[in-house]
């Protein structure tokens, strides 16, 4: 008989401290579905960030560091290097990348360093308390924006699309954008980071995965306005896609869509 649904091995079966409707737990379940099918959980290493997903250590049941926040990507750095028969995954908010860290992810981008980043962009920061993040959108509110963000106002600028940068790089060579706010967003979703997790595994250098994450608490939400928001709002300022696709013609099919646990 053929399994559709299971818990994943790699997924610690406790209750999460997460908010009701954030998205960092369906993140975690992907990850820890796709490591379990890949069966390599045993060398599998993530750097946690700064950020709500300073958790993941919690649900993950692999191994894990905790650097200081941002600085994550020269973590991965190091274990990637030392340990090249491991997956390393480099997992970020974007106030943890695309404020902080942005020169650590720029450089390690440039340099071609062969982990995966997953990069989760809940345009705020949610862990300290919904201040604006370089990725708020444009007249979104904040705690530290209350009338909305304006690129007019000294210092507010622009949201900052880090994928379309870093694609830019030539030491990149896979970069998409996914979204968990629907089940259909969540397969595709999965697709991205099965290629991505899978050219890792062949040595084929710098691969990230965006992925647009409700969180209904910082924006002022229920979770039902929160996946609503991500569609209508968040997606046409960060389209859903694959941005750079630069591996040799063939890898990464995608694999299941299914969700099925081994
Ligand atoms: C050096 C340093 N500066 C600032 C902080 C405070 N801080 C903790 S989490 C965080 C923002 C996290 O936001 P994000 O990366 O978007 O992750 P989220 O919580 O939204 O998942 C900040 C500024 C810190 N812990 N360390």
């Amino acid at each position: 008989m053929k399994q559709l649904y299971g818990h994943p091995k790699s997924l610690r079966p406790i209750p999460t401290k997460y908010c009701g409707g954030c998205g960092h737990g369906v993140i975690h379940r992907l990850i820890s579905e796709l490591v379990d099918e890949l069966a390599i959980r045993e060398k599998t290493i993530v750097t946690n960030p700064v950020g709500c997903a300073i958790w993941a250590d919690l649900y993950l049941d692999f191994d894990s560091v905790q650097p200081a926040h941002g600085r994550t990507p020269a973590a991965a750095t190091g274990i990637k290097r030392v340990l090249p028969d491991h997956l390393v995954i480099c997992y970020q908010g974007d106030g943890d990348m695309a404020a902080i860290g942005t020169a650590e992810m720029i450089h390690a981008a440039n340099r071609g360093e062969g982990f995966t980043t997953i990069f989760v962009n809940n345009a705020i920061y949610g862990m300290t308390g919904g201040q604006m993040a370089p990725t708020t959108l444009v007249g979104q509110q904040a705690s530290t924006a209350p009338q909305g963000r304006d690129p007019g106002k000294a210092g507010m600028g622009y949201p900052m699309r880090v994928s379309e940068l870093l694609a830019c790089l030539e030491g990149s060579r896979y970069i998409a954008r996914g979204a968990v706010n629907s089940p259909a967003h969540v397969r595709k979703t999965r697709q991205y980071l099965r290629k991505a997790l899978e050219a890792q595994i062949r040595g084929l250098g710098f691969t990230l995965v965006e992925i647009l994450s409700p969180c209904p608490t910082n924006w002022g939400m229920d979770p039902v306005q929160a996946v609503t928001w991500v569609d209508e709002q968040m997606i046409p300022v960060f389209p859903l896609g694959e941005i750079k696709n630069t591996l040799p013609p063939g890898s990464g099919k995608g694999g299941s869509s299914e969700g099925v646990s081994p």
